[in-house]
């Protein structure tokens, strides 16, 4: 029977990349997998999140300081739970945790890869029925295989990442992921309950007419941000602006609208908050690498995102990430900056 394989679920994509490295072993693409399985259980919950008991505060207060809303702590026990019970990684670090979970049983320590994740991205917006999403960054191990995986293996450049992606709980759930290869995005269809590629070599165009940055926060910005995002309201600015303004406070929308579409989303630091707000491991290195893998760019306004040294899990930085012209206009003030400061 000749069965018409238009669709390729993101099970037979990542077998089907499996295939073309004889010598790969599987476990990146059964990771992968995992994460697609415990999305699809998040997803659930997160659709029908105004109807149950799963909206609002848990009452805990998480290593960030802030409110954990119920939601979260589901999200963060199923990708937790689908890792933990696989054997394609050997721990876990997460925004809801306040120190690496290290798996450390026989299956676990023999596997090659950690994972990091922001498991529900964006949870101030649960209840408000806005996208929020997943993060999640994948490493190989530089510690032995056969023992326990050690913080090193999480404390990574993320220029050393082999995977990352995210999910997306929108108007519909999309599962994007890159690795060295490039971006691919999957659509969940619910009538087969398979996230299908829908968005094959995903790239970002190199100009864009969107820019995201929280204007409440302007007055705290360097001189630099500020004379860009003055120019980014300017008609006939160098790129024919004015560009126009979306932020909807959820990274993953606003990064996803921009990584499709083009443009550039913000988050600098501010003089309440000198690092920024966005975290290095689980947030800014893997959309940095996905952005970067698609042809965009991705810095702290001084070096390349992937390449910060990390020293701490949960440590934040700045983060200006998108279209290459418009992360190049945006550079250009900032040298003008360092020029008239020195
Ligand atoms: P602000 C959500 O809490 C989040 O971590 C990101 O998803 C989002 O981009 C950012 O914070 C929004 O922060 O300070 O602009 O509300």
């Amino acid at each position: 029977m000749n069965i018409n394989r238009r669709i390729q679920t993101l099970d037979e994509f990542t077998i089907q990349q499996m295939r073309d490295f004889p010598n790969a072993t599987g476990e990146l693409s059964g990771l992968l997998r995992d994460l697609g399985l415990a999305a699809k259980r998040v997803n659930v919950e997160v659709n029908k999140a105004g109807l149950v008991d799963i909206l609002g505060d848990d009452g805990s207060i998480n290593i960030q300081g802030e409110e954990v809303k119920k939601m979260d702590v589901y999200a963060n026990n199923q990708f937790m739970g689908v890792l933990q019970h696989g054997i394609s990684c050997a721990g876990i670090g997460s925004e809801e945790l306040d120190d690496i979970v290290v798996f450390d049983d026989l299956v676990s320590n023999k596997s090659k890869y950690v994972c990091l994740f922001d498991p529900l991205d964006g949870s101030s917006n649960i209840d408000v029925n806005v996208s929020i999403g997943t993060i999640f960054s994948i490493f190989k191990r530089v510690s032995e295989l056969g023992k326990p995986a050690t913080k090193e293996d999480f404390l990574q450049q993320g220029n050393k990442q082999v995977a990352a992606g995210y999910v997306i709980y929108g108007s519909s759930t999309m599962f994007v992921y890159a690795t060295r290869r490039g971006v691919n995005g999957f659509t969940l269809d619910p009538s087969i309950g398979e996230f299908c590629l829908s968005h094959p070599d995903i790239k970002c165009p190199d100009m864009g007419k969107i820019y995201s940055v929280n204007h409440g926060n302007f007055f705290q910005y360097g001189e630099a941000v500020k004379k860009y995002i003055i120019a980014c309201q300017k008609k006939d600015n160098t790129s024919g602006g004015p560009y126009t303004q979306r932020y909807i406070g959820s990274m993953v929308a606003d990064v996803h609208r921009n990584l499709i579409k083009g443009g550039i989303f913000m988050y600098p630091s501010t003089v309440d908050k000198h690092k920024g707000k966005l975290r290095l491991l689980y947030e800014c290195n893997p959309f940095a690498f996905i952005v970067e893998k698609a042809g965009g760019l991705a810095t702290n306004g001084k070096i390349r995102i992937l390449d910060i040294q990390p020293t701490e899990l949960h440590e934040r930085t700045p983060l200006f990430i998108g279209s290459k012209i418009m992360m190049d206009e945006l550079d250009a003030y900032i040298n003008t900056e360092l020029k008239e400061n020195k």
